[in-house]
């Protein structure tokens, strides 16, 4: 193969006009896929989020054959598995002598790193492409932030829409009149409706056979690897994101922010994990959801509402990962030093709407995105537990984490760590938010309406005690100010009984350090 290319395409660059795969000669080239070792366990990632990433490169491996492509797939349970990328390349180049590399640059800085290296290592050349799947490339971006105090998504958002055009009317303004309609988003969910179920896909033989190798291999990750229910190729997951459009797209806008007991995954679409595996396109499903919206299918606010999150919070978290990296991972503005509380890892915990999150998280490697945030990821906020601890947490529990939307997500959404950088304020939130959003509240142990005793919701104490620790770090922050204000004007006697139940409470937490969940 002296003349020809060795194309390496990672487990999630699942997509056929990946920018490595653009020029392919079938006469001369091989596509190499590797399950290694490393990749499932530099954070040991759910069992359910291992198989679904192996059975859909097997499936996309397969499809590549049927079109005459010579391909390269190098299984975990191959005796010779060296288990990492670079043992697996050195091993490829042995047998198949290319005169190049060409690879579709990562999504992970740490594998970036690596990448660069390899020319040197191999002693070949090696060709790092733009991954062509995102909307905004990461240089685009960094001349977007270029000079701006604070990026905010919503004018991010504003430039991606006049950019690609979506949801714009023919004088160049935004349909209905107005860039957002996020104040129409905040529903819950009244007992009568029942959200249609996520369409479930059986598990084919080839699946079978990763499901088998993953109970085998990976049994002390963490997660629930059956029941198995997602779509493993580009045509099972384009069948579940049609379902979502006929059954929830509609309701999607006016539930957005709801969070009901039992509900998993109420009117959002579950679509992210094969997005970010490059099983569906994002610019094919804003496409299909703006389209729905011309058709009278759907509803303004719905289809603003999810290609608001599509066009605008995905590119946006993206492009600050690699505007930021690597000295993104060290934010700690709170200085937050707590291990991870122990229950993350097992659910058990008598905080209903903890326990719920945590429980499905066990079960689908999915929660939504207000129980991300506003659940588990409001708990580490108040609770101070370090950046470090809870992204590990979130790498490792979802089926759709990779470092570059989980870090931002996690560092700047949830816990403010940045400062300020992606949120304009902390989404600390006492029980009284949950409570309005969903209905957990009044099956629970504690008591939402009280701030202390036995039966005092956690969330509220440890709420007014984030707020007693950090209102000087709060400094002039206008969306603080009110709070503060509220904060200034309660009782000292009963500001000095929170701050003691919760340091009690935090105490007596059994906590998880970091690392625990890395490697073997
Ligand atoms: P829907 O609610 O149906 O939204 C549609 C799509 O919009 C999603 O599939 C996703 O691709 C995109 N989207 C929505 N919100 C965001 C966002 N904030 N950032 C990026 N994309 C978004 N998303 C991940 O893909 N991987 C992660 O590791 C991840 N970690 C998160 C951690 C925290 C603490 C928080 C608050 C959010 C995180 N998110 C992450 C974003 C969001 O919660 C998930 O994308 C969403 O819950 C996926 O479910 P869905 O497909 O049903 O989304
Ligand atoms: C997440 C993951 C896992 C579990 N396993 C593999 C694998 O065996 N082979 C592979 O090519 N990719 C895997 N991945 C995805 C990579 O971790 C991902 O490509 C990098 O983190 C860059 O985003
Ligand atoms: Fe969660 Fe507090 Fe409501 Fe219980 S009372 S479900 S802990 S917010």
């Amino acid at each position: 193969m002296a003349s020809g290319v060795l194309r390496l395409v990672l487990g999630d660059q699942l997509s056929r006009g990946l920018s490595s795969l653009s020029d392919l000669d079938p006469d001369q080239d091989v596509v190499l896929l590797v399950e290694v070792e490393a990749e499932a366990t530099y954070v040991r990632h759910h069992k359910k989020k291992i198989a679904f990433l192996f059975s859909a490169m097997r499936h996309f491996a397969a499809a590549l054959r049927e079109e005459g492509i010579a391909v390269d797939y190098v299984a975990l349970d191959d005796p010779e598995n060296s288990g990492s990328f670079r043992g697996e390349l050195q091993r490829a180049l042995a047998r198949h002598a290319p005169a190049r590399i060409v690879v579709t640059e990562p999504g992970e800085w740490r594998v970036r790193e690596d990448m660069l290296q390899w020319e040197e290592t191999f002693g070949l050349p090696v060709e790092l492409r733009e991954d062509s799947r995102f909307f905004c490339r990461t240089s685009d971006f960094a001349d977007w932030a270029e000079g701006r105090k604070s990026l905010r998504m919503e004018y991010f958002y504003r430039e991606m829409r006049r950019r690609t055009g979506f949801l714009m009317d023919a004088g160049g303004a935004p349909e209905g009149g107005r860039w957002n309609f996020d104040q129409d988003n905040r529903k819950t969910l009244p007992d009568e409706i029942a959200p249609p179920d996520v369409l479930q896909v059986k598990p084919d033989a080839v699946t079978r056979e990763v499901l088998d190798l993953v109970e085998a291999r990976f049994d002390d990750h963490f997660g629930d690897l059956h029941p198995f229910w997602f779509a493993v190729t580009a045509e099972e997951a384009e069948r579940v994101f049609e379902d979502f459009v006929q059954e929830r797209l509609p309701q999607f806008g006016d539930y957005q922010d709801a969070l009901a007991l039992g509900e998993a995954t109420l009117f959002h679409s579950v679509i992210s994990l094969y997005l970010n595996a490059g099983l569906l396109d994002p610019q094919a499903v804003c496409a299909r959801v703006e389209r729905a919206w011309r058709e009278e299918d759907a509803p303004l606010n719905a289809v603003e509402g999810f290609i608001r999150q599509v066009l605008g919070w995905r590119e946006f978290v993206r492009g600050l990962y690699w505007l930021k990296m690597p000295g993104y991972r060290q934010s700690n503005f709170f200085e937050g030093q707590r291990g991870l509380p122990a229950f993350y890892w097992t659910g058990e915990t008598e905080m209903l709407c903890m326990a719920e999150a945590i429980g499905q998280t066990k079960t689908n490697a999915y929660a939504h995105h207000i129980q991300r945030l506003m659940v588990t990821g409001n708990f580490a906020l108040l609770a101070g537990v370090a950046p470090g601890a809870v992204n590990e947490w979130y790498l490792v529990v979802y089926a759709d984490a990779y470092e570059w939307v989980e870090l931002p997500n996690v560092t700047g959404m949830a816990l403010f760590a940045d400062g300020g950088l992606l949120a304009s304020k902390p989404y600390a939130a006492s029980g009284k938010y949950i409570d309005r959003m969903s209905n957990y509240c009044k099956r629970c142990r504690y008591d939402v309406k009280q701030q202390v005793g036995d039966k005092a919701c956690p969330f509220n104490y440890l709420y007014w005690d984030f707020i007693a620790r950090n209102g000087e770090r709060f400094g002039t922050n206008p969306r603080m100010a009110l709070i503060l204000k509220s904060f200034h004007r309660m009782q000292p006697a009963k500001v000095e009984a929170m701050r003691r139940q919760a340091e009690a409470f935090l105490e007596n937490l059994e906590t998880v350090e970091e690392g625990q969940w890395r490697g073997r």
